[in-house]
């Protein structure tokens, strides 16, 4: 993989060569593209031509900037291998667009004639499907059915007009189980170019892919076989706590817009509000298929709006609500011991390794807590500290912080809520009524089954 990007890039330097040598006409009629390093949350990017419209924020990402060309609203995509922090202490080899996974946001208004300059500086060809678009068969992005795959070092142009308002994604339909397994995706919005009965104003909107990886301790590339049991399960390639806090205005009416491009289903739930899901990738909803919900599946390919208002202050829990989903890598392979009485095994396994800890006789929250010795790169199981210790949480999951004195338009982290006097469990001191269970009934040793210890190759000794 290694001498393949050194052979890549030096033919990119080659070509780069060769570009700086044409007129400026013939640069001019591509537009540069804009590439991006960071992980930050990148402010809403309001539009400077064009109809306005009150742009959207990409969690852990950015939105592309365009350039107007004759009524045509022109972007360049570039399909290039990219390094992506998962989370502090986890740099992953991925594949993304314009120096990122996922790649940017486009954002267009309803009725724009669009044109998308696509680069390929991959290893191996790719195309890009506007999913959900109406669009010229054409342009619809399917290698072989549509188009000619976009062959390595080539620029391809797709254009279309933006034909509907909502809610869309861009990925390759190309050795997708590869590509798509790689990080290669990237968010579409389409805004309405006027006033719409389904689709309201909102104060914040927040897009997110859900996207998922099978990463080895140690590694960074993604194992692009995996169909099932990935261990990195992460929102815009970022598994907490990577992944910034929606940080919103007391008040404020707010759109999540969801995608799944995983192997697996997410039901995504928000603590302390309901919400309705607006819209998905098929469009606005009517009202009579609105309901409230707390937890709104997102199925494989599917793509959802969720809104709400938020009126109740404090820092609310926002995550997949399938458990392993909000766990990082390590946790997986471990047994579980709860209930298992290890006796003076721990110490006796010490004397020869110093550092070994069992983990689980009480459950895992020991795990949450040590955080036990990890091989770089990679992330602890369950980890994060909030206000009150440790969070015991990896994955898909942040928060919603919602303040009053949040300034409109700010995305800022407000820090931790400062909850108000009595709003909190507290431990009670009084007298316990008496029992009538055994303390501990898993130890109860009347209850216990015979054990029978078999030690592997020693099949006569019982
Ligand atoms: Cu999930």
């Amino acid at each position: 993989m290694q001498r393949r990007h050194f052979f890549t890039g030096a033919a990119l330097s080659t070509a780069a060569v060769a570009v700086a040598s044409v007129s400026r006409v013939a640069l001019a009629a591509l537009p540069e593209p804009v590439i991006m390093r960071g992980t930050a949350t990148a402010p809403p990017l309001a539009p400077t031509t064009g109809r306005p419209y009150r742009p959207v924020v990409t969690l852990n990402g950015w939105t592309a900037p365009w350039r107007m060309k004759d009524g045509v609203k022109e972007f360049h995509l570039v399909a290039e291998p990219v390094v992506r922090e998962i989370a502090p202490g986890m740099q992953a080899t991925l594949w993304g667009y314009n120096g990122q996974s996922p790649g940017p946001t486009i954002e267009v208004v309803e009725g724009d004639r669009v044109r998308v300059f696509v680069t390929n500086k991959l290893p191996e060809h790719t195309t890009i499907h506007w999913h959900g678009q109406r669009l010229p068969n054409g342009m619809d992005g399917v290698g072989g059915l549509t188009q000619p795959q976009i062959p390595v070092g080539k620029t391809f142009v797709y254009e279309f007009v933006a034909r509907r308002p909502g809610t869309f994604m861009y990925h390759p339909h190309a050795d997708e189980m590869t590509q798509m397994a790689m990080g290669m995706m990237g968010f579409w919005v389409t805004h309405p170019k006027a006033p719409h009965p389904l689709i309201s104003e909102v104060d914040r909107d927040f897009c997110f892919l859900l996207n998922a990886y099978d990463i080895e301790p140690g590694a960074s590339t993604p194992k692009v076989n995996t169909m099932l049991d990935f261990n990195l399960w992460t929102w815009n390639s970022r598994a907490f706590p990577g992944i910034d806090s929606l940080n919103v205005r007391l008040g404020d009416r707010v759109r999540l817009r969801v995608g799944n491009l995983t192997m697996t289903n997410h039901p995504i739930h928000l603590h302390g509000h309901e919400f309705e899901v607006t819209g998905s990738d098929g469009g606005p909803w009517p009202l009579a298929a609105r309901c409230p919900e707390v937890t709104a599946d997102v199925a494989v390919g599917q793509m959802r709006q969720l809104e709400f208002v938020a009126d109740e202050e404090g820092d609310w829990a926002l995550h997949c609500h399938k458990s392993h989903h909000t766990m990082n890598a390590m946790g997986h392979g471990v047994p579980t011991m709860i209930g298992v009485d290890h006796l003076g095994l721990v110490k006796k396994i010490q004397k020869l390794i110093p550092d070994y800890m069992v983990m689980g006789e009480r459950g895992m929250a020991d795990m949450g807590e040590m955080e036990m010795p990890l091989p770089d790169n990679t992330l602890p199981m369950m980890t994060g500290t909030g206000p009150f210790g440790p969070l015991e949480m990896g994955g898909m999951f942040t928060t919603l912080k919602v303040r009053r004195d949040q300034a409109p338009n700010d995305y800022r982290d407000p820090g931790w809520f400062t909850q108000p006097p009595g709003t909190r469990p507290f431990e009670w001191t009084g007298a316990l009524p008496a029992t009538s269970r055994p303390a501990n009934p898993v130890a109860a040793p009347a209850q216990s089954p015979a054990l029978t210890v078999k030690k592997p190759g020693a099949d006569h000794k019982h």
